[in-house]
């Protein structure tokens, strides 16, 4: 398990490794997962509670993890993803890393430079994109951006494209003037995907901690969320936000961000992730 688990899974470790069918000893664990920001309710249900008959205690506690966490696959080409969230929570950043995945499984892609609102977030896009190998189309700064979008999801089709991936502008979810434009942006894609599949990704900094639940519950209710996408889970060493952000959102992670290069980036499987964290 990578670094930033590493702590969360050496006190997993720790309790697999029990032989002696010993009662877990809950106070001092649940010390640990809160030092980890796991919340106190969740380390209090996945450490009380009945075990289960014949069960090792620590694979009724793996049952309880995969309860609370909630994951699926990113979207299957041919598709669309729409990259929503706040200022530098790292929706560029992660397009660069989403569309090598794809790129690295053959997959064409194009994305469009939906920020139009600085000329530096067009640029950081084009730079990134020429390194994954991703087609762009861009317009001038202030093109109304849904627009940019609609035109990046005619190329998608006219050049036979697999994924097209939108970029926006950061905005907070309590700007209504800037969420509205996001409804109109998601339409507009919507309509010109001509009923290829497409999906809408939120992108969460693990960093920010539990003030991003407040955000993806009103992006939620107003543009919908497909799935989430956790960032800088590098730069917090505290696993525990998976968890806490899994039960608060009941919306699927569908991959995390552990790093600023295009590559540091994993798919996200609870059931894989809890295995590991065992390990
Ligand atoms: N350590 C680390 N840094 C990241 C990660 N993802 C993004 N960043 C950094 O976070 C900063 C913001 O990333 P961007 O991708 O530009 O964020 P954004 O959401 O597009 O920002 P705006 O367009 O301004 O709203 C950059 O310095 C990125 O390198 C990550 O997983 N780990
Ligand atoms: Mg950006």
């Amino acid at each position: 398990m990578q670094g930033f688990f590493s702590k969360l899974s050496s006190l997993f470790t720790k309790l697999s490794d029990r032989t002696d069918g010993a009662p877990i000893d809950r106070e001092r664990y649940t010390d640990e997962l809160l030092s980890l920001d796991m919340s106190f309710g969740i380390a209090e249900r996945l450490l009380n509670g009945k075990e289960t008959p014949g069960k090792a205690p620590v694979d009724t506690l793996k049952d309880r993890m995969k309860q609370i966490l909630v994951s699926a696959p990113l979207i299957e080409p041919k598709c669309g993803i729409l990259m929503i969230g706040i200022n530098g929570s790292g929706k560029t950043t992660s397009i660069a890393k989403l569309g090598k995945w794809y790129v690295d499984r053959g997959y064409s892609v194009i994305v469009g430079a939906g920020d139009t609102y600085r000329a530096a977030a067009i640029e950081q896009l084009s730079i990134l994109s020429d390194r994954v190998g991703m087609d762009m189309v861009k317009a001038m700064p202030g093109v109304d951006p849904a627009s940019v979008i609609h035109d990046t999801v005619m190329a998608y089709k006219h050049r036979s494209k697999d994924v097209v991936i939108a970029d926006t502008a950061g905005r907070l979810h309590t700007n209504v003037n800037l969420v509205h434009e996001l409804k109109k942006i998601k339409s507009v894609m919507t309509k010109a995907m001509a009923g290829d599949k497409m999906a809408t990704y939120l992108i969460v900094d693990a960093t920010i901690g539990k003030n991003s639940f407040q955000q993806a519950k009103l992006f939620n209710e107003n543009i919908g969320i497909d799935g989430i996408i956790i960032t800088k889970l590098d730069g917090t060493a505290k696993g525990g936000i998976i968890f806490t952000i899994c039960d608060e959102l009941k919306i699927p992670v569908v991959a995390i961000g552990t790093g600023e290069s295009a590559g540091d980036f994993m798919v996200f499987d609870k059931d894989k992730f809890v295995e590991e964290l065992f390990v």
